[in-house]
């Protein structure tokens, strides 16, 4: 079954065609919405994929001696956006294949053209329009679109999209990984029509240690010869025209006194994309964030990182987080709680969050997929990781909230994993060297009470992150005040992870880990904090996590229960001892 399979993995691999590079800003264009109620047949051995069943032709009876094995009509119905795993209760744990299907009318017009775009499936989708294939992408986390304007038809269309999210030892992430793996049509869906020629995409940001000079370009597509592009900002009466080469491309640039953004005043201006036949506006955001030896500058001016990690997760309701009502719910927490700083752990999560913080006046750590055991030396990984880091940074570029960029997380050192990721990182840059370049290291020397930074990786990093969970894993080697960290790298840190479970309402001893009371993690809260104090090239923290989320990987029935229960709140929201230590922390310490 197993050889088969490969076979049949590896033949699609081969013949499919991938997904496009994707128009950026997608929420200003116009569309129309494909999400609502999708048609499903759940596929769990995946028979579907193979020639004899051909799944994705929908084949209806013909004549009296004929019948077909499956149909759309008559099973369940699915909500699009939304993972799969909570739309039934025998799917909750479910890693497979669903079939989706939505049927549309178009109509024609010709002096347009039209892309289906899908906000995120996880984890691989191969997409069919009227039973043909128009391709595949695999990554849970980012878009992908396909140019439609030649292949729709007059009327009804229909389109079935294969998804598959068994974990592959070399996808990215890989196998084990502390979340839910919830499958399906996770994001919006979307048909965008834009005219023949059309902005695609653009990088309008303040140039690195900048604060006067926006440097970026636009890309415009479908162009045969020089187009005029004009980069608008009302507000600050900027009015910048540029012709592109023959290929659609201009440099962007201009001098100007922009007010800043910063958590305190998130100041956000209307931007204006213009050509002869297109137009496309959105708010954006300016300022810059350098290092100067252990200090982060926002601004110029040094700034102390009040963070969160959280999952894109609706607790209570258990599933993927995936609208602006949503986003709202995550980040208001958030705010409660005193942050100025988000890591959106431990993917690119949806665009309401990434816009809705940055109006909100958060930071970010935004985070690559790659995730602890993942398979370097595999060349199909390798690409998959390559390209989903441009994915990442072409949606998210122009969010001048974003200030981290961050490979990886808890990945082993060794000589293979430090050139690849040490590449990554350079990549990265390339891309965009407007941001940090950074990771969530988990590897240090434990003295018995002296801790030293030893990763070669740093060397690559402009800002270390550290998951360390002292006090938790394997208890305290010594008392929390007379911990000292010791860093070679004159770089700042961030505590990218730390934290404790504990059982909102369960009361117990403060000193017996196995307790899973609040009051435990209540105080490894004030020992991390003791700990903390003492760490001169500290310039941030960002606790693990907002909410309990649920995990496949947490089996204790009493304690857990699928739920990792770190958060400082419960998944009903209600607030655990040690939210009230943090949040204390965080409203008596300075930016
Ligand atoms: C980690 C991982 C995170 C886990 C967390 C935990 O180091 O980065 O994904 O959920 O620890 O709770 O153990």
């Amino acid at each position: 079954m197993s050889i088969i399979r490969n076979f049949l993995i590896l033949f699609f691999t081969i013949s499919s065609l991938h997904s496009q590079s994707f128009m950026v800003n997608v929420p200003a264009r116009q569309q129309t919405s494909l999400n609502g109620k999708w048609k499903v047949i759940i596929d769990p051995v995946d028979v579907g994929i193979q020639k004899w069943k051909s799944l994705y032709k929908d084949k209806k009876p013909k004549g009296k001696s004929s019948f077909v094995e499956y149909s759309f009509d008559g099973g369940p119905v699915f909500d699009v956006p939304g993972d799969f795993n909570s739309q039934l209760p025998e799917l909750k744990f479910y890693e497979s294949t669903v079939w989706y299907k939505k049927e549309i009318q178009i109509v024609k017009k010709k002096d347009k053209r039209l892309f289906l775009y899908f906000d995120a499936v996880n984890y691989h989708a191969d997409v069919y329009l009227n039973s043909e294939l128009l391709g595949s992408h695999e990554g849970g986390f980012t878009p992908f679109q396909f140019e439609v304007t030649d292949l729709v038809k007059e009327g009804l269309n229909s389109i079935i999209v294969r998804v598959n999210n068994e974990r592959q030892p070399d996808g990215v992430p890989a196998m084990g990984y502390d979340w839910i793996n919830y499958g399906g049509i996770t994001r919006d869906v979307r048909l965008i029509e834009t005219p023949k020629i059309y902005i695609d995409d653009y990088f309008i940001q303040l140039e690195k240690s900048n604060k006067k000079h926006v440097l970026g370009y636009v890309k415009i597509n479908g162009v045969k010869k020089p187009e005029k592009v004009e980069v608008l900002i009302p507000e600050a009466k900027i009015k910048h025209t540029v012709m592109t080469d023959n290929k659609g491309y201009a440099v962007v640039k201009f001098n100007n006194k922009l007010k800043l953004w910063s958590p305190d005043d998130p100041k956000l201006y209307k931007v204006i994309v213009k050509t002869a036949t297109d137009k496309v506006e959105e708010n954006i955001g300016f300022r810059t964030i350098e290092t100067k030896g252990e200090d982060i500058l926002l601004n110029g001016k040094s700034v102390f990182l009040k963070g969160i990690n959280f999952h894109e997760e609706n607790a209570s309701r258990g599933n993927r987080a995936y609208s602006e009502s949503d986003a709202l719910q995550l980040l208001t927490k958030a705010k409660e709680l005193g942050c100025n700083f988000i890591r959106t752990a431990h993917y690119p999560q949806n665009e309401h969050i990434v816009r809705l913080a940055e109006k909100m006046g958060f930071m970010l750590w935004e985070e690559m997929p790659v995730f602890q055991t993942i398979q370097f030396k595999n060349k199909s990984t390798s690409k998959l990781i390559h390209s989903t880091l441009k994915e990442m940074i072409k949606r998210d570029k122009n969010r001048c909230a974003v200030v981290i960029w961050s490979i990886s997380n808890e990945t082993h050192p060794g000589k293979l994993r430090t050139n690849f990721l040490s590449n990554l990182a350079d990549t990265c840059r390339g891309i965009d060297n407007t941001r940090f370049v950074s990771s969530a290291l988990h590897k240090y020397k434990k003295g018995k009470s002296v801790m030293t930074l030893d990763d070669d990786l740093i060397e690559k990093l402009d800002v270390i992150g550290l998951n360390q969970y002292l006090g938790w894993y394997g208890g305290w080697p010594a008392d929390p005040k007379d911990i000292q960290w010791e860093s070679k790298y004159n770089k700042p840190m961030i505590i990218s992870e730390y934290g404790a479970e504990a059982m909102y309402g369960r009361h117990g001893a403060k000193d017996v880990a196995s307790s899973w009371s609040e009051e435990y993690q209540e105080q490894l809260y004030k020992d991390q904090l003791t700990m903390q104090k003492n760490i001169s090239f500290l310039r941030g923290t960002c606790a693990w996590i907002l909410f309990d989320f649920r995990s496949s990987l947490r089996l204790h029935p009493t304690n857990q229960n699928y739920w990792n229960r770190k958060g400082l709140l419960s998944e009903k929201g209600y607030r655990k001892k040690a939210w009230y230590v943090l949040n204390d922390f965080y409203k008596s310490k300075k930016e």
